[in-house]
C-alpha cells in the first residue's frame, strides 16, 4: 500500500524538538513514527517516547466531552456534545464572574503541547476576560533566573558545535533520556578525542556513558564551581585578558574565590579535593570545553546560585571564544518569535494589572481560604497539576474542592481530568496545526495536521475561541484559524511567510557565530558577563559561592529525615504525558525508589521489598531497588506516575515540597528529604 510521509515536529517538552516524518496509509491511518534525517538536529534520531506514540494517538482518548454525573472524583461522566457543554462552561464562568469577579477564574495551562499557537492560545482570552493570568515557574524558573543574572538571556554557542568540542561536560542533565539528540554530537567528537564529563548526584544512564563521572550531593554545584575558578586561578589557566575586557571580575571576586579552595567545596560536595583539582585542570587545559547545563541542576533550594557559579566557568577561561567551546543552558530567547497574536498582551491592563498566580503552589492557592477573590473555576489546558504539581496533597484536597468548577481539556484520561467537573476531547499534534520553537535547539518549525482528529477533538486553539465568543468577545483574533494565526505570528516576527521557506517546513534562527559566542558582548545593561549575579533577593550570595539553603541544610529536618530524594524523569515516559499508554508504562515499570545498599541495610531493607518513604507531606510506598548507582544518603524514583499506581492513590508529589526558591519563585523538586522503613506485612494506607 502506498505510503504518505509528513513532516511534523514533536510537541512535547523536551529541548530537542524534534522533527518528524510521519507515515500514513492509503487510509490516512497512521503507520510509522521515526525521526527526519534531514533536521540539522534531529538528523534521524528520536527518542522511543515519541517512536511509540501510536499508543496515546490511537489508545484510551477522551473522544467526547463529558459532564460529571457522581461525586467529584468518583469517574462517573456521561458524555455529550459540544454545544451543550460549553452552554454550561459558558454559564457557569458568566456566574463566577458575576459573583467574584472575573480574577475568581483560573485558566492553568503548561507544557503538554509547547506549540505557539497552541500552548498559550487561553492566554489572549484570559487577558481579554481579565481572568487570573499564571506564573509558569514550575520547570525553567529558578534555571533562567541563574543563567540570566551571568550570561544575561537564553542564547549560547550553537549546540551542534559540540561535535568540534574536545571536552564535553553534561552538567545536570541526564541526555541519554531527556535529549538524546546530544549523544551523537558527543560520540562524533569522542571519536576526535574528545573528553567526555557527566556532573551529576547518581550515575544515571548518561553518566554510565561518560569518560569521568563526578557526582557532588545534591544541591552543592555552586562549591564545586567555585572551587575549580579557585583552581583555575592558582595554576595560570583564567584568561585575564578576556575576563578584563568582558566582565565585571575585579580584585574583589578574585579574593573571594581565593578563599574558596577544593578542600573547602570537598567538605561540602563530598568529593575529593583531589578530584576538584583534577577536573578543574581538564577544564582549563581543554581548548574548547563545552558545558551543557540542564534544568535538572538547578531544581534545588539553591539552584539559581549554582546555575550561576557554572555559568562562570567559562568567562573564567574565555572558551566562550571558541567553537565548540563555551556553555548552553537554553536556546529559546534567539527566536525572534512574537507571541502577541496569539496571547494578546494588550488586553492585559484592566485598570489595574490582574493578578498572576503562581502555578507551582496551585495546591495552596485552591486551598487558601483567605484569597481575595477566592479560585472558583479553574480550566485546564495542557497540563495535569495533579500529578505534575508539588505538594500533591494540598493539590488533590484544592481539585476535590465541591465549590470548585473545573474544566479540563484533555487527550487523555489524567488524574487531573478525574476530578473536573466536565473534560472536553483534545486533538493531538498529529490532529492539529502549530509553530514550534525549541529550547535545546535553533530551528523553527511548522505543522500542519497529517491525520484527522479522533472522535469530537478539538484544539486549545479552536476551544479558545469558541469560548471567547460565547463569552461575548468577538475580537478578531477570536475569528482567525490557526492557519490565519500562524500567518500572523510570523508577520509579527518579521518572518518569511510559510510559502518562501523552501521544501521543508523549518528555518533556521541560530543566531550567528559572534552572537551565540557573545563576541560583542554579553546580552546583559553593560555588554560584560556578571560574576556579581546582582539577586533581587538580598538574602542571595552576592558572589558566585556554596549557599546552604537546601532541606539538608535544616538542621530539625535533616535529622528527622536522613535521605536527600530526588525525582528526575524517567527514560521512557515523559512528566504525565504517557500515564495512559501501556507500553510506555510498563517500559517504566512499577514505583521503585533507588537506595544504597548501605541504607538499606540499616533498615533491614532487601532488594525488591516494599518500603514506605514518607516526610512531613506524607508517606507513599514503593518497591525498593539497591543499587550503587546513589550514592549512600541519596535516594531517587525516576519518573512520575499514576496516582493509582500506589497503594496510597497519590503520585510522587506527595513527597515533593512547593516552597518557592529564590529569586523568582518555582518548586526545588530534586530537593527534598525522606525517611524510608520496611513495610512489614504488605503496604500501609
Ligand atoms: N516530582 C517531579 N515533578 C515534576 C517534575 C520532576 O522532575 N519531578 N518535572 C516538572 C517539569 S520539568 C514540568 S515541565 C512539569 C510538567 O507538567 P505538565 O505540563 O502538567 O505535564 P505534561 O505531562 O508535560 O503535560 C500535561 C498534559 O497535557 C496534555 N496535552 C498534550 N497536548 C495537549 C493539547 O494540545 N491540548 C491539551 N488541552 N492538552 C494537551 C497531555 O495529555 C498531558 O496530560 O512537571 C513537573 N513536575
Ligand atoms: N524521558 C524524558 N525526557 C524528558 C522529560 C521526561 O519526563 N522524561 N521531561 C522533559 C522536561 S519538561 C524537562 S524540563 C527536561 C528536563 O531534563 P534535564 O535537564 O535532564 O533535567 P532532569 O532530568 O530533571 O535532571 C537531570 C539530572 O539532574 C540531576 N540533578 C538533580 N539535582 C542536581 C544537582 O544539584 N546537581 C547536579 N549536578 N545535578 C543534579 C539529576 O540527578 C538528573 O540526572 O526533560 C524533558 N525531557
Ligand atoms: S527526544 Fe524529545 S523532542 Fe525528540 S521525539 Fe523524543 S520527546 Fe520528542
Ligand atoms: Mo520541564
Amino acid at each position: 500500500m502506498p505510503t504518505t510521509h509528513h513532516h511534523v515536529t514533536c510537541p512535547l517538552d523536551c529541548p530537542g524538538a524534534c522533527a518528524l516524518v510521519v507515515e500514513t496509509n492509503q487510509k490516512g491511518q497512521l503507520e510509522r513514527i521515526r525521526g527526519n534525517p534531514e533536521h540539522p538536529f534531529t538528523q534521524g534520531l528520536i527518542c522511543a517516547k515519541t517512536a511509540h506514540y501510536q499508543a496515546i494517538q490511537e489508545g484510551p482518548r477522551i473522544l467526547k466531552p463529558m459532564i460529571r454525573t457522581g461525586p467529584k472524583g468518583s469517574g462517573q461522566f456521561r458524555t455529550c456534545d459540544w454545544p451543550e457543554a460549553m452552554t454550561l462552561i459558558t454559564k457557569r464562568l458568566q456566574q463566577t464572574v458575576a459573583r467574584y469577579g472575573a480574577q475568581a477564574v483560573w485558566p492553568f495551562r503548561y507544557g503538554g503541547t509547547m506549540g505557539v499557537v497552541q500552548q498559550q492560545a487561553i492566554d489572549r482570552l484570559t487577558h481579554r476576560a481579565g481572568f487570573s493570568r499564571q506564573n509558569d515557574t514550575i520547570c525553567y524558573t529558578i534555571g533562567f533566573s541563574g543563567w540570566q543574572a551571568g550570561v544575561g538571556a537564553a542564547i549560547g554557542p550553537n549546540p551542534l558545535e559540540m561535535a568540534q568540542s574536545d571536552h564535553i561536560i553534561l552538567w545536570g542533565i541526564n541526555a541519554v533520556a531527556t535529549h538524546i539528540n546530544l549523544m551523537p554530537l558527543i560520540n562524533k567528537a569522542r571519536k576526535q578525542g574528545a573528553t567526555f564529563t557527566v556532573v551529576d548526584p547518581y550515575r544515571n544512564e548518561t553518566a554510565r556513558k561518560a569518560d569521568h563521572h563526578l557526582a557532588p550531593k545534591p544541591g552543592t554545584d555552586g562549591a564545586l564551581a567555585v572551587a575549580m575558578m579557585h583552581v583555575l586561578l592558582d595554576e595560570g589557566l583564567a584568561d585575564r585578558d578576556y575576563l578584563a575586557r568582558m566582565s565585571d571580575f575585579d580584585p574583589t571576586i578574585e579574593a573571594h574565590i581565593q578563599s574558596r579552595s577544593p578542600q573547602w567545596a570537598a567538605a561540602i560536595t563530598g568529593l575529593k579535593a583531589e578530584e576538584i583539582r583534577r577536573f578543574a585542570r581538564a577544564y582549563g587545559q581543554a581548548k574548547a570545553p563545552f558545558i551543557r547545563a540542564g534544568l535538572g541542576m538547578s531544581r534545588q533550594g539553591n539552584g539559581a546560585v549554582n546555575l550561576h557559579a557554572i555559568s562562570c566557568l567559562p568567562t573564567l577561561t574565555g572558551s566562550w571564544q571558541v567553537t565548540g567551546g563555551g556553555a548552553l543552558f537554553a536556546t529559546g530567547d534567539a527566536f525572534p518569535i512574537s507571541k502577541e497574536p496569539v496571547r494578546q498582551t494588550q488586553w492585559m491592563d484592566h485598570g489595574d494589572l490582574t493578578r498572576a498566580l503562581d502555578m507551582s503552589r496551585i495546591g495552596a492557592i485552591l486551598t487558601d481560604s483567605e484569597l481575595a477573590p477566592p479560585v472558583k473555576s479553574l480550566i485546564v489546558f495542557n497540563a495535569n497539576p495533579a500529578v505534575t504539581a508539588p505538594d500533591s496533597g494540598r493539590v488533590l484536597a484544592g481539585l476535590k474542592r465541591k465549590d470548585l468548577f473545573t474544566v479540563v481539556h484533555e487527550q487523555i484520561m489524567t488524574d487531573t481530568a478525574k476530578l473536573a467537573d466536565i473534560i472536553l476531547p483534545a486533538s493531538t499534534f498529529l490532529e492539529h496545526e502549530d509553530l514550534y520553537k525549541s529550547y535545546g535547539q535553533y530551528t523553527l518549525q511548522h505543522a500542519v495536521p497529517t491525520l484527522a482528529p479522533r472522535g469530537a477533538a478539538r484544539s486549545n486553539h479552536d476551544l479558545v475561541n469558541d469560548l471567547a465568543r460565547r463569552l461575548g468577545y468577538d475580537d478578531a483574533p477570536f475569528q482567525w484559524s490557526s492557519a490565519k494565526m500562524v500567518a500572523e505570528v510570523l508577520k509579527a516576527s518579521q518572518l518569511p511567510p510559510r510559502e518562501q521557506w523552501g521544501e521543508m517546513p523549518w528555518i533556521d534562527c541560530a543566531p550567528d557565530w559572534k552572537k551565540a559566542h557573545f563576541q560583542e558582548g554579553f546580552p546583559q545593561p553593560d555588554g560584560r558577563f556578571h560574576f556579581r549575579p546582582n539577586w533581587s533577593n538580598s538574602q542571595m550570595p552576592s558572589l558566585p559561592d556554596h549557599w546552604p539553603v537546601n532541606r539538608r541544610d535544616r538542621q530539625d529536618e535533616a535529622q528527622r529525615y536522613p535521605l536527600d530524594f530526588m525525582t528526575p524523569p524517567a527514560k521512557h515516559t515523559l512528566n504525565g504525558t504517557f500515564t495512559e499508554s501501556q507500553n510506555h508504562r510498563h517500559r517504566q515499570g512499577p514505583p521503585h525508589i533507588k537506595m544504597h545498599p548501605s541504607d538499606a541495610e540499616v533498615r533491614h531493607i532487601q532488594q525488591g521489598d516494599q518500603v514506605r518513604v514518607f516526610n512531613d507531606l506524607g508517606g507513599l510506598t514503593f518497591t525498593a531497588q539497591l543499587t550503587d548507582e546513589v550514592p549512600p544518603g541519596l535516594c531517587l524514583s525516576e519518573g512520575l506516575y499514576r496516582h493509582d499506581d500506589f497503594p496510597e492513590g497519590v503520585g510522587i508529589n506527595r513527597l515533593s515540597h512547593a516552597q518557592p526558591v529564590a529569586p523568582n519563585g518555582g518548586p526545588a523538586l530534586h530537593d527534598n528529604r525522606i525517611q524510608i522503613s520496611l513495610v512489614k506485612g504488605g503496604s500501609e494506607k
